[in-house]
């Protein structure tokens, strides 16, 4: 999968280039192009913002660099357009599910108050949420959306991660130990030190179904 990221802050994705994500790129599962919009300024001075018509607080991205960025990475529109914005569908793991199955996807970073209108009415399509809060820019969001799509792709993690993972069951996860046995007086629970699998199973659903009640009681109505 190859997946482009326009933004006015390219060194924000360092963190791509680590851990799980930064093997799938080395291995050459996943291809990231960070696209800095700067570079496709006709302004002597590099600009790309301004005062939004109407007033108002802020600055608004402007058109030509994000078009002519977007024209020069994708020309054919092989690419899924995805504005990254609180307006948009919310991200969720069906959404993350049906992401992974494109060859490309081309993620578009605002900043500031946000991007000229009629860039996401003539070269976007689709809006993507990641959830209901205000950021300062869609780069956080766009790392999120590589992240979650990432891991399925095939080889980028064990299978096995997958099909475990709360949401595959509507539920979220059951907790989890490893060594020591004992810490600061807390012990794993015995169950898990057992050995029967069986009982095992049993725990870590019957957890599963605690937290899930607790803290996401909407996920069970929505499983049952
Ligand atoms: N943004 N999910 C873009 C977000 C956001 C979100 C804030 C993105 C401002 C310009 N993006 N701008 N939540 O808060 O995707």
């Amino acid at each position: 999968m190859k997946i482009d990221v326009l933004t006015l802050f390219p060194e924000m994705f360092a963190p791509l280039k680590t851990s799980i994500i930064g093997r799938a790129v080395d291995s050459g599962k996943l291809e990231i192009n960070i696209v800095d919009i700067r570079d496709y300024t006709l302004d002597k001075h590099k600009k790309c913002d301004d005062t939004p018509f109407g007033g108002g607080a802020g600055m608004v991205m402007m058109p030509q660099p994000i078009a002519d960025a977007i024209k020069a990475v994708d020309p054919n529109h092989e690419a899924k357009r995805i504005f990254l914005s609180p307006r948009g569908r919310v991200f969720k793991q069906e959404v993350v599910i049906e992401f992974s199955k494109l060859d490309r996807i081309l993620l578009l970073c605002g900043h500031y108050e946000g991007v000229d209108q009629r860039v996401i009415d003539l070269f976007i399509d689709e809006e993507l949420s990641i959830g209901d809060f205000v950021l300062t820019g869609g780069e956080i969001p766009a790392m999120a959306v590589v992240d979650a799509v990432a891991r399925y792709i095939d080889g980028v993690i064990k299978s096995e991660s997958l099909e475990q993972e709360s949401f595959a069951s509507g539920m979220l996860e059951y907790p989890h130990y490893t060594r020591p046995q004992e810490f600061m007086g807390l012990k794993v629970p015995e169950v898990l030190t057992s050995g029967h699998h069986g009982k095992i199973d049993e725990w870590r659903a019957q957890k599963s179904k605690e937290i899930t009640a607790k803290n996401r009681p909407d996920l069970l109505e929505k499983g049952e």
